[in-house]
């Protein structure tokens, strides 16, 4: 079946995720401009126990705001982990689509309702800096660098028909994420989101990539760290080698 014959239903309730580590200064505010901009979605924030107080935060937002939610889990184990843990909620609790949103800013609230119209069409919906269209305010030099090689990489090594395989504004239709093997992932970081994107056109789902203006972050501190590109790169690789070899043996 091709992509213009098929069927997509129904939508369903759309669940922000918001993961936090120490987002003290940008929970309230990044809250409020999804309310604002897609009054019908959910939010779950997933914090990681954070030391600045950024549970107690969302807890007050929770308090006043019956379509808040939050998920505490018991100590910083990595973004992947906790969007895991996002997803299970939201799957357990019958949300339609799932979307991953930074807490910083990065991914603006107001661009969600493009995203949840390309999903009409779509299994699966990726925020792109690096299609036409797409975009970067105030990003350094290098970490534009760093983004769009790994995409050229993952790309290239994973033959992925995508721009922007790292980035972390994604919209899933709940059905797109059950299909991709959650219980296997075990990346963490940008790896993480190569590792879905990996999974799901393997998986045979229609990604579509529609594009984003990326912010960097105002306030707070960055959690990118070497230690989560060398992660990226090395898993890359293997997975990468790995698939070739898979096809000399004809598997
Ligand atoms: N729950 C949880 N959230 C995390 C963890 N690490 C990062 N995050 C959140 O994941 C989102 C992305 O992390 P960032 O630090 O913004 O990473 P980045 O966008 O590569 O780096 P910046 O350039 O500083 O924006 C933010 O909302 C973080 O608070 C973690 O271990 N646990
Ligand atoms: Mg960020």
């Amino acid at each position: 079946m091709t992509d213009g014959q098929r069927r997509y239903g129904p939508l369903g309730t759309t669940l922000v995720i918001i993961p936090t580590y120490n987002e003290a200064e940008n929970i309230k505010p990044i809250v409020s401009r999804v309310r604002a901009a897609v009054p019908e979605a959910h939010v779950l924030v997933a914090d990681d126990n954070s030391p600045d107080g950024t549970g107690k935060l969302a807890d007050e937002l929770a308090a006043e705001d019956e379509q808040v939610h939050v998920l505490h889990r018991k100590g910083k184990e990595g973004l992947g982990a906790a969007y895991l843990a996002g997803f299970r909620w939201g799957i357990d609790n019958g949300y339609g689509v799932l979307v991953e949103m930074d807490a910083d800013g990065s991914h603006q609230p107001e661009e969600l309702p493009r995203l949840l119209t390309a999903l009409k069409g779509a299994d699966l919906v990726l925020g792109s800096r690096w299609v036409p269209g797409g975009r970067t305010v105030n990003w350094p030099k290098y970490r534009q660098f760093i983004s769009r090689g790994g995409s050229t990489y993952s790309r290239l090594v994973l033959d992925l028909p995508l721009r922007d395989i790292t980035g972390g504004y994604r919209a899933f239709r709940a059905e797109t994420l059950q299909g991709l093997g959650l219980d296997e992932v075990a990346s963490q970081g940008y790896c993480f989101q190569v590792d879905l994107a990996r999974r799901a056109v393997q998986a045979g789902y229609h990604v579509v990539e529609v594009p984003i203006t990326f912010v960097e972050r105002e306030h707070g501190d960055s959690k990118m760290s070497r230690d989560i590109v060398v992660e990226a790169l090395w898993r890359v690789t293997a997975w990468g080698v790995g698939s070739r070899l898979d096809k000399l043996r004809g598997r």
